[in-house]
């Protein structure tokens, strides 16, 4: 049965940056609801993924150091524990995980073909297709069934699950390993990470709700890794046919997850409560610093970013701009808060008295690099899990 959780109105496109301030934006409602029978947590009425995914695609998992050698260590780690003779990656974005694959014939498939482009230029045969029948069949018939599909932040992007397994299952041999990474729900919740509810994520796994409906398809999940990424993500190791051996750590991870209260509808209820305080918290503290004369900056126009500005009501009247290192993000506006992207630069960080972190997910990575900006005494400000301030001394 399908209940509705919580409902954030007249959003916009997380992505959608505009060119200028006159380019006209469509918002949506962002609504999340949770199934009772699978105990998914997922948005519902969502807008099309054509709206979402497509050529002119911002995000590019590259700029970041954390990821590139998160996925650089994944693609090593995998490939010591399986054959990996026959490698697939579903939505590879710039290319950083399959890359590591490159003497073993692999195969990528990236529905936004500017990404696509990258992935083949990096010498790797990529399909610019959705995943689903029509790709499944194509990738058969050419190159036969693959040994190792992995996708990272992209299964939980995609809005029908019953084309998407029954094509996986098509495609995976045997002794096949199917790895998904995305960001746990659990760890989203104890996280009160709610930036995370936007319209590309269209599904928010725990290993519970995935297992369930992974096993309609007779897949399942036989072992599970948590990484700290993106606030806390799982890596699920699934397998057709129960081929390998169910691990330990699957019961663990679930048991957790239902003692925490995630297949009752009360406590998530609840939850929606805590983050509804939260986002009036950081738009009360963001406004307070602004009457006291603060320059505040952004760091980091990531899809969180523009979320928690929407969502708290933020807009350039409170922060000045927001930096960040992805050209196709430059010099772009966010929408709705109309808040300028600029291209990285540390001398801009100059003008700033409090920094919020809108990748709060690389708190350390960029406190590392911008030491000196809080031994000058300035200071970051983070939303996650709760409004926070660091400086020199707390960081
Ligand atoms: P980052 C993306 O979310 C989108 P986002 C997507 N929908 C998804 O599923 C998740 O990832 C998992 C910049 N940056 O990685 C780069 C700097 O400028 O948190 C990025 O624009 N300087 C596919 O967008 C942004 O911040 C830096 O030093 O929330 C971070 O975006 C660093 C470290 C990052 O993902």
């Amino acid at each position: 049965m399908h209940k509705k959780l919580i409902k954030f109105k007249n959003i916009p496109l997380s992505n959608g940056l505009l060119f200028n301030l006159n380019n006209k934006i469509k918002n949506y409602d962002l609504k999340v609801g949770y199934n009772s029978d699978t105990h998914l947590v997922s948005l519902y009425d969502n807008v099309s993924p054509e709206k979402l995914f497509h050529n002119d695609y911002v995000y590019d998992s590259s700029q970041s150091d954390t990821m590139v050698n998160h996925f650089k260590e994944a693609a090593l780690s995998i490939q010591k524990k399986y054959k990996c003779l026959s490698p697939l990656e579903i939505g590879s974005n710039s290319g950083i995980f399959i890359e590591h694959f490159s003497k073993k014939n692999p195969i990528a498939v990236e529905p936004c073909s500017n990404f696509a482009k990258i992935t083949t230029d990096k010498g790797i045969i990529t399909y610019d297709e959705y995943w689903g029948d029509a790709i499944s069949n194509k990738i058969l018939n050419s190159h036969g069934e693959r040994d190792m599909i992995y996708s990272a932040n992209t299964i939980s992007h995609i809005q029908n699950l019953d084309e998407c397994f029954k094509s996986i299952y098509k495609c995976l041999s045997k002794d096949g390993v199917f790895i998904i990474e995305c960001p746990s729900f659990l760890e989203l919740l104890k996280g009160n990470a709610f930036d995370q509810f936007y319209h590309e994520h269209q599904s928010y796994f725990s290993c519970l709700s995935l297992n369930i409906i992974l096993k309609k398809y007779n897949l399942s999940i036989f072992d599970i890794e948590l990484y700290p990424v993106h606030g806390g993500t799982y890596r699920y190791y699934i397998t057709k046919d129960n081929y390998y051996k169910l691990e330990e750590n699957v019961v663990s991870a679930i048991n957790e997850e239902i003692k925490y209260g995630l297949c009752n509808y009360d406590v998530l209820k609840s939850k929606m409560e805590v983050i509804k305080n939260n986002i009036s918290k950081i738009k009360n503290t963001l406004i307070n610093l602004k009457e006291k004369g603060a320059k505040i900056i952004g760091y980091g126009a990531s899809a969180k970013f523009t979320q928690v500005t929407n969502m708290s009501e933020i807009d350039n009247t409170i922060i000045d701009f927001v930096m960040d290192t992805t050209p196709s993000k430059q010099n772009k506006y966010l929408p709705k808060s109309n808040i300028k992207v600029l291209p990285y630069n540390k001398e801009l960080l100059k003008k700033a008295d409090y920094c919020f972190l809108g990748a709060w997910n690389y708190k350390d990575e960029i406190m590392n690099k911008e030491i000196d900006f809080l031994k000058k005494g300035g200071k970051f400000i983070t939303h996650i899990p709760t409004i926070k301030i660091y400086d020199i001394n707390n960081r």
